[in-house]
């Protein structure tokens, strides 16, 4: 068919004219290869990620933006950032932490009272199903302030943070169960579950890690905190972690390091932490069957409750021989479990090898009780050995994993050799590396923690980006390189620079798993989806007076804001509902007053609330802040404030 199609487009072409049109294409081609110093790879490469204009990409990433506290969108192949969103951090274009309804979103992450306006974003997960993606719901941790935030892929809005009862800090989080039944949090730096101080002497005593397990509603999206509960663990610092799935369904896996307890002693002049913390050769995989402590947990006979929250003592995990300990080589990074549930792949950055732990035998020591001894707390210890399917030298500061949906194959990020390895972790074998620019630490494949890895690309996530790109100032941006794993071996396409916190994690997903809205049912509250109090209609628009209180009721339509007039008594408190009444896609208005600190932007169809205290006489013009129309200038209004 393809030949005769060819063969009829000649004719009617004439060949002559067919080989004039392609040669001119070669001329220009060449042309700007010459101009451009582009050889005839690169321009494979470009032809790789290039998306013409209307044309989307493949697949989604959601990176963490580090010490942004947001989350950066791109898309795959085309590396173009497409949203941030704020999570932890107030985002003043979409009026994130400066609307009221935001407001109490971002105020949900209050620790002990304190305002927290920043945060540390470091692992992403996507709600799952079976342990697939099913494009829903997002969450991620911050380590600084222990909290874990739900983002809802209807509107990649945050709607819920729920700050964490009990650690003072985490790292092993986000990471959903098989079904989104739970989201694991786990400590990083060991402190007391309580409040309360408690000298460094008694760290062995009072000092303590954890992982929370956050009940999880998939249905609308939020963490339970009430049907959540904590497993103790000891005063290790904790690490990541990844759930069971498959044949470890139920089980739960967390990595640790500074299994010594070293403290340091003395609070100047200590000699280096390394030495102190990697003392010893391995440190410890801790493996938890989280299906029963959640049962254990509804027992209020099995549960310490500590600030309102529910934790299962160690000892408790121990007797119902649901916690347990593996040496792992010693400072591990990445706890990655295959996506048939069986292989768990631990690296240490200190090791050069990987280990593939083996499920079955795991379960087979615990199913015999046989084990190799005891930690100081009394935690059964498997032997590291009789656990491990095999172990593979990799190359130096082997930190991730992420899987390819050909059976056994991995690929691993080697830290300090820059390099990502691609390897059979059944057969343990090397089958080929690609270096990257620099220092990667994590990676990510599309899907590639999920049951259902889709292959395709490996996202290198550089901590460093030293020459890569044109010199901003000492601050580089961070440097996420696509690879190309289609072929036999790895393709380096393209860097693209991220230039807000460093992104420690990104998860990918199919972009045809993702169906956002347009726009909101009129009047949504987009933060509650539920209709909002103040949803005006056209024709509603209105100023009520009591006392102090003024509550304005106004309507954003191209190319009004109504009111257009709003006079208030100075010392009056002001609350402002607004709808914006456009149905058509991407109508966005927004809205601030001169001098006010405030900001709303309102998607088609959405209600919120702006409140302020009219604390400074004077003429405040307000204006719409999204260029809207030809008339969007014209969008505006007033705000008079007389001293009375
Ligand atoms: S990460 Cu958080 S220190 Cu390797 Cu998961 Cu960067
Ligand atoms: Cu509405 Cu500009």
């Amino acid at each position: 068919m393809k030949k005769s199609q060819s063969k009829f487009s000649s004719m009617l072409l004439g060949t002559a004219l067919v080989a004039s049109v392609a040669s001119g294409a070669t001329n220009e081609l060449s042309k700007v290869m010459k101009e451009r110093g582009l050889s005839e790879i690169d321009v494979i490469r470009a032809a790789k990620t290039y998306n013409p204009t209307g044309v989307k990409d493949e697949y989604v990433v959601f990176s963490s933006g580090g010490q942004s506290g947001q989350v950066i969108v791109y898309g795959v192949p085309s590396m173009r950032i497409l949203k941030y969103i704020g999570v932890f951090t107030p985002e003043p274009w979409q009026g994130y932490g400066f609307d009221k309804d935001s407001l109490e979103v971002l105020r949900q992450g209050n620790i002990r009272g304190r305002e927290i306006n920043w945060g540390d974003t470091h692992h992403p997960a996507l709600s799952e199903i079976d342990g697939k993606y099913d494009g829903k719901w997002l969450a991620i941790n911050d380590k600084a302030n222990p909290r874990i935030a739900i983002i809802d892929l209807a509107d990649f809005e945050t709607k819920q943070i729920v700050p964490n009862p009990v650690f003072k800090s985490d790292h092993g989080g986000a990471f959903f169960t098989p079904n989104s039944e739970y989201i694991i949090e786990a400590s990083q730096y060991a402190a007391p579950f309580d409040n309360n101080y408690h000298p460094i002497e008694e760290y062995k005593e009072t000092y303590r890690g954890g992982v929370t397990m956050w009940k999880f509603d998939n249905k609308i999206g939020r963490i339970m905190p009430d049907d959540s509960f904590t497993i103790e663990f000891p005063p290790y610092h904790q690490d990541l972690s990844d759930a069971g799935k498959g044949i470890s369904y139920g089980w739960g896996f967390t990595n640790s390091f500074n299994t010594e307890m070293y403290t340091g002693g003395i609070e100047v002049g200590m000699p280096p932490n390394e030495a102190g913390m990697s003392r010893n050769d391995t440190d410890f995989l801790h493996v938890y069957n989280w299906e029963k402590l959640a049962k254990l947990a509804e027992n209020p006979k099995n549960v310490k409750i500590i600030n309102n929250h529910k934790v299962v003592p160690m000892d408790i995990a121990v007797k119902n021989n649901a916690l347990f300990l593996i040496p792992e080589p010693k400072s591990p990074h990445g706890v990655d479990v295959d996506p048939t549930g069986q292989y768990l792949i631990v690296c240490g950055k200190l090791d050069t090898h990987a280990s593939v732990y083996d499920f079955k035998k795991i379960k087979k020591l615990i199913d015999n009780k046989e084990y190799a001894g005891k930690d100081p707390y009394g935690i059964p210890i498997l032997d590291m050995k009789k656990s491990l399917h095999g172990q593979l030298e990799l190359g130096l500061g082997p930190l991730h994993n992420q899987y390819s949906p050909v059976d056994g194959e991995v690929y691993t990020s080697l830290y300090v050799d820059s390099q990502v390895v691609k390897w059979n972790f059944k057969d343990l074998k090397v089958i080929d590396k690609e270096n990257v620019h620099y220092n990667i630490g994590h990676l990510a494949g599309m899907e590639g923690k999920s049951a259902d890895p889709q292959g395709d690309y490996i996202i290198a996530l550089n901590k460093l980006a030293i020459d890569r790109f044109q010199n901003v100032g000492p601050l580089h941006p961070q440097n996420h390189q696509l690879i190309d794993i289609k072929g036999k071996t790895m393709d380096l396409l393209v860097d693209m620079p991220l230039p807000l916190g460093e992104p420690h994690q990104a998860v990918a997903i199919r972009a045809s798993k993702l169906h956002p809205h347009v726009r909101y049912k009129m009047g949504t509250n987009s933060k509650t989806g539920k209709i909002h109090k103040g949803k005006t209609l056209a024709g509603e628009e209105r100023i009520e007076r009591d006392g102090k209180n003024v509550t304005v009721y106004a309507t954003l339509v191209r190319s009004h804001i109504n009111p257009e007039r709003i006079t208030v008594n100075k010392g009056d408190k002001v609350t402002i509902h607004m709808t914006n009444l456009e149905r058509a896609q991407d109508e966005t208005h927004g809205f601030t007053i001169d001098n006010y600190d405030i900001h709303g932007s309102l998607e088609p169809g959405e209600t919120t609330t702006l409140e302020f205290t009219a604390d400074v006489e004077g003429v405040f013009p307000y204006y719409c802040t999204e260029f809207c129309s030809a008339l969007h200038l014209e969008m505006m209004g007033y705000m008079m404030v007389k001293d009375p």
